[in-house]
């Protein structure tokens, strides 16, 4: 009879592939405990609460995450192959129905507290002093308009769209309310105002993203996407496109100025002047 420690496997593979998983688990916790990639401060109230609820499911995930890895470590190792009989199980029903009710749970409740984040956004109407601004994506810049004095936007029309002309957006010239319409490649808006973008896209489908407003959203041809925040600190924040939007896409970016209300109404005469 063949018995013995021929047939009983070598616990080296065992112990390796564990502290290969130990590794892992130590590294990437260590990533994410020193901060090794921070985002920016966040400027709104609602960038401060995504970043809150970003946290909780970071906790939540991470948690699973170290013990699911060293669960599967201990049982690499604990289970390795001692020239034992190989043992078949069915599994234990009332376990399965456990950690099954356990991560629906959890993703109920992470749902449920980011859903009201979310809705803070998308669901709540901006405030009746908002100040509009339409913002639109075309391979590969971004071009943002607001409606002047008088309030209103002008008529658009694709057919006058001439950017070597000085008209990118194709404004109309025959419109009352076109006339006073200001054409700029950033965006400036006012620190705690309540400022309502309008997103649309002459071409493909971009993203506006915005780091520090934790904001971001598909910029979509035909449709006009309402977006709105209020920045609670002045300063420059880096706008980039998030969605593959051609070749040029690595260069679609522009930038949003935050400035004080005074400084806000000059950037709003000066462009009216150059027009
Ligand atoms: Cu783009």
């Amino acid at each position: 009879m063949r018995t013995g420690r021929r047939n009983r496997g070598s616990a080296g593979p065992a112990v390796l592939l564990s502290l290969l998983l130990v590794t892992l688990v130590v590294a990437t916790v260590y990533v994410f405990a020193a901060r090794l990639f921070p985002a920016p401060p966040p400027i709104t109230q609602v960038a401060a609460q995504v970043d809150h609820q970003y946290s909780l499911t970071l906790y939540a995930a991470g948690a699973a995450f170290v013990f699911a890895q060293l669960g599967l470590a201990y049982a690499v190792f604990r289970f390795r192959d001692r020239g034992q009989h190989a043992h078949f199980t069915r599994g234990n029903v009332v376990l399965e129905i456990l950690w099954t009710c356990l991560t629906a749970l959890v993703f109920l409740v992470l749902g449920i507290l980011g859903s009201r984040v979310w809705a803070a956004v998308q669901f709540s109407p901006p405030a009746p002093d908002t100040i509009q601004v339409e913002v639109t994506g075309t391979q590969f810049v971004y071009t943002f308009r607001y409606p002047g004095p008088d309030g209103k936007f002008g008529r658009l029309d694709p057919a006058l769209v001439n950017a070597p002309a000085g008209n990118p957006l194709g404004l109309d010239p025959n419109d009352p309310a076109a006339k006073d319409d200001i054409v700029t490649s950033t965006l400036t808006v006012p620190v705690n105002h309540p400022v309502e973008l309008l997103l649309r896209s002459q071409d493909v489908v971009h993203n506006f993203f915005v780091r520090e407003l934790r904001l971001q959203q598909d910029a979509v041809p035909g449709m006009l996407i309402p977006l709105h925040f209020t920045a609670d600190r002045t300063g420059r924040c880096e706008i980039v496109c998030t969605q593959l939007c051609g070749l040029g896409h690595y260069r679609m970016r522009s930038f949003l100025n935050i400035v004080s209300e005074s400084a806000y109404e000059d950037f709003l005469k000066q462009q009216a002047a150059a027009r």
